[in-house]
């Protein structure tokens, strides 16, 4: 089943330059970038987007990393793609972080992890509404579809 996932670079990927080669992953992979813009999210915005985390204690420092700088919020679709970009993006704390992952190969701090992604359909849906309108996210295809999908 085809998912959309909403993947974010966070401020430390955006000014480590790190953004073109993430995203590249996702694209070698042979997934399909349906929006992405670069932006300043607000205190508002990042308290709504991780308000399941309101109440711990490295909240606000949280806060205070995601609104420091650019990040590049995306949408992202393939096959199953939520599970598949979890895996490829690594555990929550870099250290733990399988080598290979974006975040084992990229990261050494859980304050400072590079990117998020959506953990399910619910939480993607909810994500992608809070970053973009309809009108922003494309839906095109790809000319090699039937090279990466036996079934496109
Ligand atoms: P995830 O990003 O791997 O889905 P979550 O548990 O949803 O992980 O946490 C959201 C974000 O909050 C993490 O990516 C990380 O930036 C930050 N975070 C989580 N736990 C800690 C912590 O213990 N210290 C500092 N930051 C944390």
């Amino acid at each position: 089943m085809k998912q959309r996932s909403f993947v974010m670079l966070k401020p430390d990927a955006v000014k480590r330059r790190l953004a073109g080669e993430v995203l590249g992953r996702f694209e070698n992979r042979g997934l399909k970038i349906l929006a992405a813009k670069l932006l300043v999210i607000t205190p508002e915005l990042a308290k709504e987007h991780y308000g399941e985390h309101s109440e711990r204690p490295f909240f606000k420092d949280l806060v205070e990393y995601i609104t420091s700088g650019p990040v590049l919020a995306t949408v992202i679709e393939g096959e199953e793609c939520i599970s598949l970009i979890r895996k490829m993006v690594g555990a929550t704390n870099p250290q733990e972080a399988d080598l290979g992952t974006i975040r084992g190969d990229y990261a050494i701090d859980t304050g400072r992890n590079i990117i998020h992604a959506s953990d399910s359909e619910t939480s993607a849906a909810r994500e992608i509404a809070l970053f973009f309108e309809d009108s922003e996210i494309y839906d095109y295809s790809m000319p090699d579809e039937e090279m990466i999908y036996e079934e496109p």
